[in-house]
């Protein structure tokens, strides 16, 4: 297909402009505020209360640290201590700022988001929601010695709902059963999906990536949603954020390319606390004054940024109520920094050796409660919202932040921490395959569906049998979508995917920028907020760019969030040799992405196989790593014209032998074909075992197999050193040493780097003629 937009530049003397980005825009004041009607008594003292109950928290980590917290005075907190003492006004004027199904992602620093995000979805709710939510935690009431009423009116009602939230909150840092995360996640992971928290983030800019998927997600959905990406200044600067800030702007959500012209609905909030760990944005480790700046980068709106005082609650609440009305009249993305401070070090570890008091000082002067506090006490409300506030109430409220906070805290400290036997019990998710909901169950395509045609023996090639299973679970489920490097009009580097733009549309399938960790990190977050994606990596060599996304996002947040979500997506590559593409083009790097446990990896080796396994990944509830071998795109092989699946986690056994068995998968299994036969010819009965998954490895057939032929070679392309083909060769010795008449063999490349000169890459890659040379000296 050719593209819709001309590649053309006149070539006229010009100047690039840069649409301005204002700086503290926001001057009003509280009264101003009230006068006007956009706050309400109420509103503000949810605001303040909010703010007390983050700080109420922190204090209490710290002083349990320093062990004089009066209601736990012996209890010990194991466990990080990244406090945002100082920066409550950020993280409780943005995200009251949002409606009730809005998500948020949040950092290592993010208590605070988790606070408010929780407060404002029991605000936001609707009297029958609220009792709902109620009645399904109905266990954790009674946990903290409350029980539901029939007759209980709404504001008992939140005050229950606000305890189990808290009581949640405080029993995850405290690594107990009752915890949003059931004590796996800790404080670094909080979230509550239910919610809309999509997770906080240990690794530094590592939820940027989930949270432009989670905005594209609502985008093809058209819900409506807004995605607020909170992260520190520090985060600004990681590869992930400049990947997701650019892949969060691309021009083909707004300008007509695909069928809404609706920008990515997500505000990039930069929490710019003046310092990463110890080192300054401004002055020592970026180039800029203001990091708002970047945005000038990314789109040709400046992606709508502003500099916002994150001090003051109201300013942080007027920028992103306003972002976020733009947002959902589909001119997103916006990039907002808001600029604060902590009190506290990186954590309570640090000794501050940095920075004096006298910074402390100008910041400690801008309390953010403090501040609004005394604007609250200054203001005249309206009588029919009950007046003034005194200094009573501010003091009555304050108490019951605090004894609330204390209470839940004894009781959290009191709970049962997890059972021992739920140690691994997230991993994976145990989510069945869920039915297609209604409204995506038959997508419209924009022609028919192409066949493609068989030969006299019913074969076709590899690249079409994936292009099947693609097109096929396309039209099953309307969440499917695909993305990846030159995916759309090029088919991607082998061609997979061509026609399916001109079948499907750019809504399901389109190309992204260069830029793998995005791409693997938007997977994450489109699955956590319910579509199906299937990202592309054109060659696994690449994964290496992405292994953060792969390994600490996709692979852990089944676990890390107590098993609350489940991340159905599947990146497909290629692996493999045999081109002259050399080091960085064709490697087998399985064993990367084996050891990482809440990955499936799946490596076919046939048509028939790569189609049934693909669409079962496609339906499978955990990320799944699809690995395609560069040489087998072009081979042919049967499979029938009715639809089938491949189970995941079963190895197949492609030929029946006697004396010596090859687990193989891959392209090596056509090499152990190939192998067999030559060892026929010599009267040695080689049994191939194709394991097709790696990961759940089908050790059972391994074993069976072995103990029928008392012999076992394991092949891949994989160099040797570290490779799967260890992992399988010590399964069969831990659990088959019995079966055995002969040491156990494997064949992968040699512990070097592939080589681009054909006789090299020969000696390189493992081959029949070797496996038989090797197969023989055992026999
Ligand atoms: C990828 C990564 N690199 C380094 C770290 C160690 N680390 C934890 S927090 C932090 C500073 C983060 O700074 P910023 O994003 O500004 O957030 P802040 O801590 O100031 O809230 C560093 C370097 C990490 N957790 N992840």
């Amino acid at each position: 297909m050719v593209k819709e937009i001309k590649v053309n530049y006149k070539t006229k003397q010009d100047t690039i402009k840069f649409s301005s980005i204002p700086v503290f825009k926001y001057q009003r004041s509280l009264a101003q505020e009230v006068e006007k009607g956009n706050l309400t008594k109420k509103k503000c003292l949810e605001l303040l209360e909010q703010m007390m109950m983050v700080r109420a928290l922190e204090g209490m980590l710290v002083e349990i640290s320093a062990g004089i917290y009066k209601p736990l005075p012996e209890f010990k907190y194991v466990g990080p201590t990244h406090l945002s003492i100082g920066q409550e006004a950020t993280s409780v004027g943005s995200i009251s700022a949002l409606g009730l199904n809005d998500y948020i992602t949040s950092s290592h620093r993010g208590h605070g988001d988790a606070m408010a995000k929780g407060y404002n979805v029991i605000k936001a709710m609707n009297l029958d929601s609220l009792r709902k939510l109620l009645e399904k935690r109905k266990k954790y009431a009674s946990a903290i010695g409350e029980s539901l009423n029939e007759k209980d009116d709404r504001a008992s009602l939140e005050e229950i709902a606000l305890k189990i939230h808290l009581y949640r909150m405080i029993s995850e840092l405290f690594g107990k059963a009752d915890g949003y995360c059931r004590g796996v996640g800790g404080g670094m992971h909080i979230a509550d999906f239910e919610s809309g928290h999509l997770g906080a983030n240990a690794i530094v800019g590592g939820h940027l990536g989930i949270a432009c998927g989670a905005a594209i997600s609502c985008r093809y959905k058209e819900n409506g949603r807004v995605v607020l990406c909170l992260a520190g200044d520090g985060a600004y600067s990681n590869g992930i954020a400049h990947e997701s800030m650019n892949l969060s702007t691309m021009a083909q959500f707004k300008n007509g390319l695909m069928s809404t012209k609706y920008g990515a609905p997500i505000i990039f909030g930069i929490i710019n606390n003046g310092y990463a760990m110890s080192g300054q944005e401004t002055g020592e480790i970026t180039g800029i004054d203001y990091l708002a700046r970047r945005a000038a980068a990314y789109d040709l709106e400046s992606m709508h940024a502003e500099v916002v005082d994150g001090m003051n609650v109201l300013a942080v609440l007027d920028a992103v109520s306003r972002s976020a009305s733009l947002i959902r009249k589909g001119k997103g993305p916006v990039l907002l920094e808001f600029i604060t401070y902590r009190y506290k070090g990186h954590s309570l570890s640090d000794p501050l050796t940095y920075r004096d008091r006298d910074e402390l000082k100008i910041w400690t002067d801008r309390d953010p409660i403090n501040i609004f506090t005394a604007a609250l006490k200054k203001v005249k409300f309206p009588k029919s919202q009950g007046g003034s506030i005194t200094e009573d109430e501010i003091k009555k409220l304050k108490d019951k932040v605090y004894k609330r906070n204390d209470e839940m805290a004894a009781r959290a400290a009191s709970s049962a921490p997890p059972a021992n036997d739920t140690l691994l019990s997230y991993v994976f998710s145990a989510k069945e395959e869920d039915d297609v909901p209604k409204k995506f169950a038959k997508p419209k395509t924009l022609k028919p569906i192409p066949r493609y045609r068989r030969n006299k023996n019913g074969e076709i090639n590899c690249r079409i049998a994936i292009r099947e299973a693609l097109i096929e679970e396309m039209k099953r489920d309307g969440r499917v979508i695909l993305f990846g490097e030159d995916i759309a009009e090029y088919g991607g580097a082998f061609g997979v995917t061509n026609e399916l733009l001109s079948v499907f549309g750019r809504d399901r399938i389109f190309n992204t920028s260069i830029s793998e960790s995005a791409i693997v990190g938007a997977a994450v977050g489109m699955s956590m907020t319910d579509t199906r994606p299937v990202c592309e990596i054109m060659y696994d060599d690449f994964i290496l760019q992405a292994m953060d996304q792969i390994g600490n996002q996709a692979a852990k947040w089944s676990y890390m969030s107590g098993g609350q979500i489940s991340v159905p997506m599947v990146l497909r590559t290629t692996i493999g040799g045999g081109r002259g593409y050399a080091g960085q083009h064709s490697q087998s790097l399985e064993s990367i992405v084996t050891h990482m446990p809440g990955l499936i990896v799946i490596a076919p080796s046939s048509s028939y196989d790569a189609k049934g396994l693909l669409k079962s990944a496609i339906r499978e509830s955990n990320p799944v790593i699809f690995f395609e071998h560069q040489l087998m795109y072009n081979s042919l092989g049967k499979v029938p014209l009715e639809e089938y699946l491949v189970p995941i986690g079963k190895a197949d056994i492609k030929k029946e032998g006697t004396d010596v068995t090859i687990v193989c998968w891959s392209f090596t299994v056509a090499q152990s074909l190939e192998a067999a036969s030559i060892l026929e010819e010599d009267g040695i009965s080689a049994e191939v075992v194709d394991i097709r998954t790696l990961v759940p490895l089908d050790i059972n057939t391994i074993l069976s197999s072995v103990k029928k032929t008392g012999r076992v070679i394991v092949t891949s392309q994989e160099i040797t050193q570290s490779g799967f083909t260890a992992e399988i060769v010590s399964q069969i010795q831990e659990y088959g040493f019995d079966y055995l008449d002969s040491p156990i063999l494997r064949l992968g490349a040699p512990n070097g780097v592939p080589p681009s000169a054909q006789n090299l890459e020969k000696l390189f890659l493992p081959d029949a003629e070797k496996l038989v040379k090797i197969i023989k000296e055992i026999m």
